[in-house]
């Protein structure tokens, strides 16, 4: 997409567009950036026109999603109030969801949930406000929605917080424990440059698809995936991809395709571990000197053959057996996609693949060994800038509790009561006060319908969004927030090396306000201004975390422009950190065999750490484990719930890309051949995938890209009930998480087990309701 059609991006006919096109030449270019690529807009006749930065060799088409984020009916207007808690006052109420709302102004409602703030801090303490509020956001440091929130609860008394995330909470548990700090052994140490130089085979546990790293927190200015494959590929590099989906490695690569049954990659890796033993292909000696509990592990493995993986997993024992011997030719690199790890005993495959890595003795070699999450996100396989970005400034919470993130449902429905974490006791708050700011819970948190009951169950929902999602229907008060488009920023992300100067590119719509004004407002009224806002405007906030970049470059002897000189260039360039393989090729290489930060300072095949917490969900080495659910008569189908290509997760749902996949306006779930026959489905038609959870509606899109038994419908669909008052309503747009299981992967990370689930599917044959979900509630002007 070097040209990238920007009159895709504009309201009107092609050939008007081409008007716009040749009138945006003398308009003004305002630099911006967000999660899937750095870009410029201009308004042209009120329209606008999105052009991605020069520099991106593969820009995202998430950027055609952009236009409509300006003024699309879905955009919340005004801040407005549930009529319940308006009439009742605050309290559970199992009407969210399905009440009306009431339009307000900015002072009534800052004043009412200032005094709400003041009675749940003043009758029930801190803990009672859950302010975890998981969520991407929009790029842009200072307008950081949770960091604002964060900042402002702080000061407010304090939270209980969350930790880990949604993406990769399985994996941010395991791995500190047997590789070390999640940070340093993921995103920088195998780099695309390196793949592209040294790799011979890439063994790729989940695929790497490009759909995916087409987004990186923060931003990405270019976009280096695709052609770094191509690179390798034309070098002579081979892609094995092992997944039920083939388009999770990109057709360039021409993979090797080997479609396993979902969640059983485990079995597979032990299958080839057993394969390499017996065929004496394990480097003994790097295990003896590089590992820990390899001893242990070797025991486990010696009735894990070949055959037995193949009748888990439905790979051939035959291809097992010589994919093991070609792994032990040449530099692997063996990468373990982060959704493997987003189901039950999710740390399962990562420590497998590590463990796997670690027989070859390729860990810490340049392209060579094992790496985690390569490929799921636009900012791994890049070296770290050389000085840090502007961050927003951190204010210690006062409270130290916490939640396992995905854990919020369960927090809500059963407080006061016991759960595991990571070898740890603890107890769940009794949470009265919700607050939301810059994610989707209603888009990203599994079983639905129990998110419903949970959420039924506080006192007040407070949610800060620009739109109308399914979380913002849910809440009691919501406030109005602009988009980035609508501010001014700094876009920057740790691995990238453009600082973007986000400059404002449209009034506010409506009543929009910025986060961090609306937190102005409350922290006047709760008498803490000048903590919040340090006595800076916005713009100065921005020149004040620039310094903290200028005085490193400078420091390093760089040329460091001021505030100014960045604002005006629109960008700048930051030098890059080295491409030198990190804590794993120093661990490896240096002669003083500098140690891992783990408790044996090596790799832990075997962890005595993990072993000590006794979970049967997650013992002392890697190793197969059953999973609860499986396919049976009545959902003999595998649920594949991964991230969307058209979107990131549900954000600009409603824009141009999202919209245009979409058939008969609702999500696409893909289907195999067979089993869209047998059920008497064609293409294109309207299917519910049910289970005993909830059910939902998808047009059938029938391919042989996915496995036998398999069905994949994406995230990020706004869930969209038939009828609010049913609670288990028929989502007829294709969230795939009214259909998901609300379940920790274990008791060690309790990570998100979002990624697959068991379903039956069938056609609908009754009228085909409309999709409402980017419609807005119905909002009264007076109470
Ligand atoms: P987003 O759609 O990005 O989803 O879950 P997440 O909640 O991050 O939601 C961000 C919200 O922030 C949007 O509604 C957007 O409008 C709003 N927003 C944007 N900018 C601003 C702002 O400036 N201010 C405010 N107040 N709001 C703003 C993503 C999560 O979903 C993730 S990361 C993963 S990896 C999980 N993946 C899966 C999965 O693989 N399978 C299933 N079934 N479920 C998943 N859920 C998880």
């Amino acid at each position: 997409m070097g040209e990238f059609c920007a009159c895709a991006l504009v309201r009107g006919n092609r050939r008007r567009n081409n008007v716009l096109r040749a009138q945006a030449q003398n308009a003004e270019m305002i630099p911006h950036s967000s999660h899937w690529g750095a870009f410029s807009a201009e308004r042209v006749d009120g329209a606008l026109i999105v052009r991605p930065h020069p520099d991106d060799p593969n820009p995202s088409p998430l950027l055609r999603n952009i236009p409509a984020s300006l003024s699309h009916p879905a955009r919340i207007a005004s801040p407005v109030v549930r009529r319940g808690w308006l009439a009742d006052g605050p309290g559970p109420d199992d009407r969210r969801g399905r009440d009306e709302f009431v339009q307000v102004s900015w002072d009534e409602v800052l004043d009412r949930l200032a005094a709400e703030l003041r009675r749940v801090y003043d009758e029930h303490g801190p803990r009672a406000v859950y302010g975890g509020s998981y969520g991407w956001a929009s790029a842009g440091r200072f307008h950081h929605a949770q960091g604002q929130l964060h900042r402002f609860l702080a000061l407010a008394g304090g939270y209980t917080r969350s930790v880990n995330t949604y993406s990769g909470g399985a994996a941010e548990v395991l791995l500190p424990h047997v590789l070390g700090p999640f940070d340093s052994v993921t995103r920088s140490v195998v780099t695309w440059d390196q793949l592209a130089a040294h790799t011979d085979t890439v063994l790729a546990f989940g695929g790497m698809a490009l759909k995916n790293s087409t987004v990186g927190a923060g931003g990405v200015s270019r976009h280096v995936e695709r052609d770094a494959m191509r690179a390798a590929k034309a070098r002579g590099t081979e892609f094995v991809l092992v997944g039920p989906l083939r388009a999770d490695l990109s057709e360039d690569v021409d993979a090797l395709w080997l479609p396993i049954e979902p969640g059983t990659d485990t079995a597979l890796m032990l299958g080839l571990a057993h394969t390499l033993l017996v065929d004496g292909l394990h480097d003994r000696a790097f295990l003896h000197t590089h590992t820990a509990g390899w001893p242990e592990f070797e025991a486990y493995l010696q009735d894990k053959d070949a055959a037995w993986a193949s009748a888990i997993c439905g790979v051939p024992a035959a291809d097992i057996r010589r994919l093991a011997r070609t792994i032990a030719r040449g530099r692997t690199l063996i990468t373990v996609s982060q959704s493997l790890q987003r189901a039950e005993h999710g740390e399962q495959p990562v420590w497998a693949g590590l463990a796997l890595a670690a027989m070859l003795g390729q860990i810490g070699l340049p392209g060579g060994g094992f790496v985690y999450g390569l490929g799921s996100l636009a900012h791994y396989g890049r070296p770290r800038n050389a000085v840090p970005v502007p961050t927003m400034v951190r204010t210690v919470n006062p409270v130290r509790d916490f939640i396992p993130v995905a854990r919020v449902a369960d927090m809500l429905l059963h407080p006061g009561e016991p759960y595991e974490y990571n070898g740890e006791h603890r107890t769940y708050p009794d949470t009265k006060l919700v607050y939301w700011c810059g994610g989707n819970p209603f888009h990203h948190h599994q079983d639905l319908n129990r998110l419903r009951r949970a959420v039924a169950r506080v006192d007040t929902f407070v949610v800060h969004e620009p739109a109308w999602t399914a979380t913002a229907r849910h809440a009691d008060v919501v406030l109005p927030a602009t988009v980035t488009l609508e501010r001014e920023d700094i876009g920057a992300g740790g691995t990238d090396p453009l600082v973007v100067a986000m400059r404002r590119a449209a009034d506010p719509f409506g009543e929009a306000r910025d986060d961090y004004a609306i937190f102005s407002g409350l922290a006047a009224r709760l008498g803490f201004t000048d903590g919040f806002t340090e006595g800076r405007t916005a713009r100065e906030w921005l020149e004040h975390l620039w310094l903290r970049t200028q005085k490193a470059l400078a420091g390093k002897g760089f040329p460091a422009p001021d505030f100014d000189e960045f604002w005006a260039a629109g960008e700048w360039r930051l030098p890059s950190g080295p491409d030198d393989g990190g804590v794993l090729a120093s661990f490896r290489t240096d002669p003083e065999g500098r140690p891992l930060h783990t408790p044996s300072g090596r790799i832990e095949i075997g962890s005595a750490t993990i072993a000590g917490f006794g979970y049967d969900d997650c013992p002392g080495h890697p190793a197969w484990l059953e999973p609860t659910e499986a396919p049976d008569e009545r959902h003999p189908l595998r649920l594949v719930a991964n991230q969307p290509a058209t979107r990131l997760h549900s954000q600009l749902d409603f824009g141009a890309t999202s919209a245009a996949a979409k058939v008969r306006g609702r999500e696409v779930v893909r289907v195999h051949p067979d089993d869209a026959a047998a059920r008497g489905i064609l293409d294109g038609d309207v299917v519910r995938l049910h289970n005993d959870r909830g059910a939902c509606l998808a047009a059938a899109r029938i391919t042989d890209d996915v496995r036998r038994g398999v069905v994949q419908l994406p995230t990020g669909a706004w869930y969209s009930p038939l009828d609010p008052d049913d609670p288990t309503a028929l989502c007829v747009h294709g969230n795939p998480n009214v259909l998901t299981r609300d379940v920790g992967s274990s008791r060690l990370a309790q990570g998100c087990t979002g990624q697959l689930t068991v379903v039956q599917l069938s056609r609908w044959e009754g009228k085909v309701p409309p999709v409402r979900a980017h419609e807005p509630p119905t909002v009264r002007t007076t109470a």
